[in-house]
């Protein structure tokens, strides 16, 4: 069973931004996917059971960008 869950991100302006982002939440245990929409920022994140906040928080922050 997998969860899926939306995020806004905001400051992201290209590919790149989406990539950073993509790269550094696909770093988080359990997590199967994620697609990146630059233009509304929004991120949506498949996962094997549901996510803490924080990490992914947290990986945004790393990325450069920050959570809505
Ligand atoms: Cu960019």
């Amino acid at each position: 069973m997998s969860t899926t869950t939306d995020y806004t991100v905001t400051g992201m302006t290209c590919e790149h931004c989406a990539a950073s982002v993509r790269e550094e939440i696909s770093e988080i245990p359990g997590v199967t996917g994620v697609d990146v929409v630059v233009e509304s920022g929004k991120v949506t994140v498949t996962s094997e059971q549901a996510l803490d906040d924080a990490a992914v928080s947290a990986a945004v922050t790393e990325a450069g960008y920050e959570l809505a």
